[in-house]
């Protein structure tokens, strides 16, 4: 069996809105939202992964929580997990995405609805609408 590598994603949600981040590649994907992230390195725990893509990717340093229940394969050696993270220092820039977007609950359901989510993604929505009603 092929060990998995784990793509980690975060979920950053504060005053009941969601941090989405706009991918500019590849092509299939280009201009669709997603969760800020990226591959863990060999040997990397799923948190410093993503407290590493999260400081490369929007400036940001953030305290890793919970994962959401939902895992997704994207191939058979890869998946994709997401992470609760709360920002503790910092303001997110679009280092390495096209921009980012702060959206409440009702904007998370049309970017759903008109496809605008990266397709992986889309697995979250429901768990992510629950934390949008809470925090
Ligand atoms: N991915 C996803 N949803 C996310 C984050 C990532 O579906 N919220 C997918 C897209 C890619 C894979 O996971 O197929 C790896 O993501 P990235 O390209 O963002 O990660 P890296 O920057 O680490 O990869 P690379 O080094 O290949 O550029």
């Amino acid at each position: 069996m092929t060990a998995r590598r784990v793509v980690v994603a975060g979920a950053i949600v504060a005053d009941r809105r969601l941090l989405l981040a706009q991918r500019g590649y590849p092509a299939e994907v280009d201009g669709l939202w997603e969760l800020p992230g990226g591959k863990a390195e060999l040997g990397e725990s799923p948190e410093s992964a993503l407290r590493r893509e999260l400081r490369e990717e929007l400036g940001v340093e953030v305290r890793v929580g919970t994962a959401l229940r939902e895992s997704v394969a994207l191939r058979h050696d890869l998946v994709l997990v997401a992470l609760r993270a709360y920002i503790e220092d910092g303001s997110p820039r679009a280092v390495e995405h096209r921009a980012l977007r702060w959206v409440d609950a009702d904007e998370l359901r049309s970017l759903h609805a008109e496809g605008s989510l990266v397709p992986a993604d889309t697995a979250w929505v429901p768990e992510l609408l629950v934390d949008l009603a809470r925090r």
